[in-house]
């Protein structure tokens, strides 16, 4: 390696870090990311001819591109995923453990001359806006020119960041290198005390573009905690009223649960003669602030979409369809015979042919060996594309101080058990809501796909320490609040007895937001059950949309029995946190348990 590259940073701590990392790692040459065009169409160029990248038809999709990953690298691998904290009560029982030591040394064995033969890249990058004082700035060492070209369209990436870094000392530290590809010698650890990050052996998003869950909410959230305030997985979306004042939600779903899709609705017919109209803040992450005026505020650390590519189309998420359209990179979705790409659920017929997520010529109507239907794309295939190409991006995504939240909104997978909205009787009740959260699992995650598991505020595997603490964290915030935000809970996904979806979902979900606008501002009353404020079906416009005969009820529809089931879980979850779950939950538990049993 040339051990004489200048680097272009006076940053002592960086030069040193970097130079001690490329010991380790080894790489031919180092290349400082400047976030230039010049730069980026080099590493297209490079990333072509190596077939990390495939060009698209550049007429009909400009700046796009096609990659795909190795077969057993298409989700974040949640068993390989450590927080590895001097004591392994601090990581809590919600994340796999490692000692520090043990980590990096079992990681070094991996990343020891990883790079050779390759260039690794250094990537300057800021969460947030440039300078402001939400943001964290961190450093990206990777050997990936995928994970470089995907940082570039995720984060604030390059020469200001870089600059950021003049003044002051500290930023997150990560390292990334592919390795092998190899599950076998796959972690991704995080050292919250250290604030740093070693990813190896996948190029899987989640696993490897590490400004995004390690660091903008697993490291985040550590730090969250010590200066008070809240890194969450959530969107955040404008809902511009008819006269004119936007009001802004956050909203938390687990992984492939309708973050993304919720935050670019378009309202449907029924409401849009109303004047309503969505801005676009956020489809992931949430980093809060309680401000002077005791509000919550929040700013969208991203810069771009890492969204799911099947089932999106014209009349899910219009307004995606558009975003994609130029300057995005697609992964692990099918290649079209003329250079445009397809994945199941998207607009229009299934082509007759391409080539599938594998690399492998398919065929319309294909099946496998066991007569199951082969996919055209991976089911957490997925683009990356900048946040500015979406046409209801919101005009506040670069200032500094964020959007005030009216809701927060928690919501999970769930065919049976939980209605289409319940409101939290206060704060501290909401903090349970949250808690107890539950999901039926879906293909971002390696697992068992609709297997219900709990997962809290929708942080499970994102959580960087232990959740005993974050519930605490969570009801502290509420008691610095002078106005918090009221909190809800809905579920797009529940279903009849024949397995449909009982509710439309997509658009018609502003039908549901507009209540729990209309709760915030005191303009409508609801029905007070035991687990917390349903509406009075008057109170919601559902002008142009017919539910199906008994529907609403169906959605509405609280068992008292059922939920009593669900608590046995919910205290089991509880006790494995042992003492440090906060007494307030097993409060808010036994309440909710005799609230129910007075309702049987
Ligand atoms: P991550 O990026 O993994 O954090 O996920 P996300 O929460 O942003 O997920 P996204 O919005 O991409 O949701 C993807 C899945 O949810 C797709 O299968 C959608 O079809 C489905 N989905 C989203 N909204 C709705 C809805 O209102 N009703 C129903 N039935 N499905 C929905
Ligand atoms: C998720 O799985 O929640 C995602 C995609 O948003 S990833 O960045 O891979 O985690
Ligand atoms: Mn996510």
């Amino acid at each position: 390696m040339n051990t004489e590259i200048k680097h272009p940073t006076s940053n002592k701590k960086l030069k040193d870090w970097v130079n001690k990392m490329a010991r380790i790692c080894k790489p031919d040459d180092i290349v400082w990311i400047d976030g230039s065009e010049k730069q980026k169409n080099q590493l297209e160029k490079e990333a072509l001819s190596t077939g990390e990248l495939i060009q698209l038809n550049q007429e009909k999709l400009p700046g796009c591109f096609l990659h795909r990953t190795a077969i057993n690298d298409v989700a974040r691998t949640e068993h390989l995923t450590y927080i590895c904290t001097r004591k392994k009560r601090d990581a809590g029982p919600n994340n796999n453990w490692m000692a520090p030591a043990t980590a990096y040394r079992k990681a070094k064995a991996i990343f020891d001359g990883a790079m050779r033969g390759r260039t690794m890249y250094v990537i300057p990058f800021s969460m947030g806006p440039v300078g402001s004082q939400f943001s964290k700035i961190g450093v990206e060492l990777t050997d990936s020119r995928y994970v470089v070209l995907n940082m570039l369209i995720m984060t604030r990436a390059g020469e200001p960041a870089l600059r950021q870094l003049e003044k002051q000392d500290h930023f997150t530290k990560c390292l990334h290198s592919k390795a092998e590809l190899d599950i076998n010698k796959r972690l991704i650890l995080h050292f919250p005390e250290e604030n740093t990050i070693w990813s190896v052996g996948s190029g899987y998003g989640g696993n490897a573009l590490l400004g995004k869950k390690c660091l903008s909410l697993r490291i985040a959230s550590f730090i969250a905690r010590k200066e008070r305030w809240l890194a969450e997985h959530m969107l955040i979306m404008g809902i511009e009223e008819p006269n004119g004042h936007i009001e802004y939600i956050a909203a938390a779903f687990p992984s492939a649960c309708g973050k993304t899709n919720l935050a670019m609705l378009l309202p449907p017919e029924g409401l849009k003669v109303k004047g309503y109209r969505i801005w676009t803040v956020g489809d992931d992450i949430a980093w809060m602030r309680v401000d002077s005026d005791g509000t919550l505020w929040a700013v969208n650390p991203e810069a771009g979409f890492f969204g799911v590519a099947p089932g999106t189309n014209s009349h899910a998420n219009p307004n995606m369809v558009e975003t994609i359209k130029k300057n995005t990179i697609y992964t692990n979705v099918l290649l079209k015979k003329d250079g445009t790409v397809w994945w199941e659920g998207a607009d229009g017929e299934a082509p007759e042919e391409g080539i599938d997520w594998q690399g492998k010529p398919w065929k319309k109507g294909m099946v496998d060996a066991n007569g199951k239907p082969v996919l055209a794309a991976h089911p957490n295939s997925r683009f990356t594309t900048p946040i500015s190409n979406c046409p209801t991006t919101s005009f506040r995504v670069e200032q500094h101080h964020g959007v005030p939240i009216s809701a927060i909104v928690f919501g999970g997978r769930r065919q049976y058990l939980t209605p289409l909205v319940y409101e939290a009787l206060n704060w501290q009740h909401g903090v349970f809501v949250g808690a107890t959260m539950a999901s039926e699992r879906t293909a971002a995650q390696m697992g068992q796909v609709g297997e219900v598991r709990r997962d809290p505020m929708a942080m499970l595997p994102f959580c960087g320490y232990n959740m005993g603490y974050y519930f605490k964290h969570w009801l502290d915030m509420g008691k610095r609040m002078t106005k918090p935000p009221k909190i809800f809970h809905v579920n797009w996904f529940k279903m009849d007895e024949n397995g449909k979806f009982l509710w439309p979902g997509f658009k018609e979900n502003l039908r549901v937001i507009e209540w729990i606008l209309d709760r915030c501002n005191n303009k409508v009353d609801a029905v007070r059950t035991p687990i917390g404020f349903i509406p009075r079906p008057a109170d919601m416009d559902f002008t142009g949309l017919k539910l199906p005969e008994g529907a609403l009820e169906k959605l509405l529809e609280i068992k008292s029995e059922d939920w009593l089931e669900e608590l046995k879980g919910v205290g089991t979850f509880f006790k494995e946190f042992k003492r440090d779950l906060p007494k307030e939950l097993w409060i808010e538990l036994e309440k909710l348990s005799n609230r129910l049993k007075a309702n049987e």
